[in-house]
């Protein structure tokens, strides 16, 4: 036939399941007729596009497909005459298996200071990189037990985005929102089967690989005094080499308040999971726990150690450039800390230091803004609670749902029929992680109420990501017909394979520009380019990967319940 111009529909490229909403968008001018039609082009549904109810961000109205009603399992493409057909995509139970489990994967591609044999990494085996076994404890960290240019090992870890260095504050989330995935799917996750070198122990693979980055982040504090290392990292960032050509100083630069307590959140809440495992995993829960206990102490003494860089660097050589995550606002992070430990300990003197004070404030997380993981986490826990903690349960179901349900009220629904989007100002610097987010906020309300509603509308930004958005693009690196392959990872820049290291979501829509990369077009659902120099769009990143790994495996989970 004629050019297919698949670009004009936007779909999830993967597809859909039997029972659930199915929606394309058709970027034309007039209300048309389309069909769905199997690879034989034999016509199995026919509907008429709907306009969109609001315009886009650039004003146009838009048409919708929906094709709800066709159930049957089968491979189909929707055809628009006149307009083109879209890429071929699948109806079927179990539809999103292979790109959830792609999505935690993709974590055993950024492992630090180990090999990738090609019987785990495939075409994407590459050498160990980092062993970080002699890191040098930066001037900005020094202490009478361990002053500047003293040695320290902490291997291990993954890489914490397209460059090879590794933050705490980063991590911390991360992998609050991958053991939060166990925490609230333990049955389904144990069924997610990884190929990793740990896959035939008595241990899910995705605690065996969030567990590569727990042992690191063990080893980033400081035994003396309980507080944490802010990050590892060169002075400054690699070229685009592979890791094991990067083998620049490594160094651990000062602790600080936002580190030690996302680290005590995390390991309070890997203290409680992975006790569950004390077989396996002997008297990990236990470090897991004291290290906890000890980081809170430490935050206790020093509730505003804000990691500044350029202060650091106007004081310290080497002064270093790479990713700061700072933060000056801890009461989120003492959140966070306080709930986990208190869940963990069932210490009623944790669940008072909880900043209660500011009252409680969801919002979605990102890496500086935390408080909303330990809320999730007293819900989701809140038939163990003692007394007191029982009491605040009410108050948080309430604001719970009122963020939910301001995610997925229908009279703010955008154009794309997606919770994503519903203002320009979704779409920063990671904005896919923001619709991964989105859908984590709208499952807890489901997980609450079982309301279909939230269920459907966090399905709504999964599809986004896979496809139905204002780029065209599935965001996921090895998964969907037209996908990132460019993506700002060194790595897949470096490897000489032609495809990209696969399960990455790309950070997505960000008008920004902020690398001096020019986007096609700065209408913000629209200001993506796939460019490994584009980093403000297309880099990857740990804290993005989570939130969608999270998001793809609680829908897989949650369809028959
Ligand atoms: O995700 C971070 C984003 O919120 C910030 O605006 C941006 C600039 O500071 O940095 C992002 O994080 C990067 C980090 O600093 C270094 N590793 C790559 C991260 C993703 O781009």
């Amino acid at each position: 036939g004629h050019s297919s111009a698949p670009d004009s529909i936007r779909l999830n490229q993967i597809g859909f399941y039997p029972a659930a909403s199915k929606t394309a968008i058709v970027l034309t001018g007039n209300v048309q007729p389309f069909t769905i039609q199997t690879p034989g082009k034999k016509v199995v549904f026919s509907g008429k596009l709907k306009p969109s109810p609001r315009p886009d961000l650039s004003g146009r109205t838009i048409y919708v497909a929906d094709f709800t009603a066709l159930q049957q399992p089968g491979q189909y493409r929707l055809v628009v005459p006149g307009v083109g057909q879209s890429y071929l995509f699948q109806i079927g139970n179990q539809v999103h298996a292979g790109v959830a489990a792609g999505a935690i994967k993709a974590f055993y591609y950024q492992r630090v200071s180990t090999a990738l044999p090609e019987k785990y990494a495939g075409k994407w085996a590459r050498a160990a990189g980092h062993p970080d076994t002699a890191v040098l404890v930066h001037p900005s960290a020094a202490t009478a037990q361990r002053p500047a240019g003293t040695v320290i090992s902490a291997s291990r870890g993954w890489y914490d985005a397209g460059d090879y260095n590794k933050y705490i504050v980063n991590s911390g989330i991360s992998m609050g929102t991958l053991l939060s995935l166990y925490e609230d799917f333990p049955t389904y996750v144990k069924t997610v089967k990884l190929n990793i070198p740990e896959s035939n122990n008595q241990v899910p693979d995705l605690l065996d690989e969030a567990l590569w980055n727990l042992r690191w982040m063990l080893t980033m504090q400081d035994p003396n005094d309980g507080g944490v290392y802010h990050k590892l990292t060169n002075a400054a960032f690699d070229g685009m080499v592979m890791p094991d050509k990067a083998v620049q100083p490594r160094y651990v630069v000062q602790k600080g308040t936002a580190a030690t307590l996302d680290f005590a959140a995390v390991m309070s809440q890997a203290s409680r999971i992975y006790e569950n495992y004390n077989q396996q995993l002997p008297g990990l829960a236990d470090s897991c726990l004291k290290a906890a206990e000890k980081a809170w102490q430490w935050a206790q003494a020093h509730p505003n150690a804000v990691y500044d860089q350029d202060a650091m660097n106007s004081r310290f050589e080497p002064k270093v450039s790479t990713g700061a995550y700072g933060d000056n606002h801890f009461d989120d992070e003492r959140t966070w800390a306080a709930a986990e430990l208190y869940i963990t300990t069932k210490n009623d003197t944790y669940l008072k230091a909880v900043p209660w004070s500011n009252t409680i404030r969801f919002t979605i997380p990102s890496w500086a803004q935390v408080q909303t993981l330990g809320y999730y986490s007293l819900l989701r826990n809140r038939n163990q609670l003692t007394a007191a903690g029982k009491k605040a349960v009410p108050q948080l179901s309430h604001q719970l749902l009122a963020l939910a349900d301001s995610l997925a009220n229908p009279a703010t629904l955008p154009a794309y029929q997606t919770v994503m989007g519903r203002s320009a100002h979704d779409f920063g610097w990671g904005s896919n992680s923001d619709a991964a987010n989105q859908g984590i906020t709208l499952i807890q309300a489901y997980q609450l109420t079982r309301q279909a509603k939230y269920l459907n509308a966090a399905l709504s930004n999964l599809d986004y990501i896979l496809g139905r958005n204002g780029t065209g693009y599935c965001m996921v690196t090895g998964f969907g017909s037209k996908s990132t392959r460019h993506p700002h990872h060194r790595p897949s820049v470096a490897d000489g394979i032609a495809d990209p290291v696969p399960g990455l979501m790309a950070g997505g829509p960000n008008p920004g520009m902020q690398d001096h990369i020019q986007v096609p077009s700065t209408i913000p659902n629209q200001a993506y380019i796939d460019d490994d120099r584009a980093y403000a769009v297309n880099e990857i990143a740990i804290n993005w990967n989570a939130p969608f790994a999270y998001l793809a495996n609680a829908i897989e989970a949650l369809q028959y319940q």
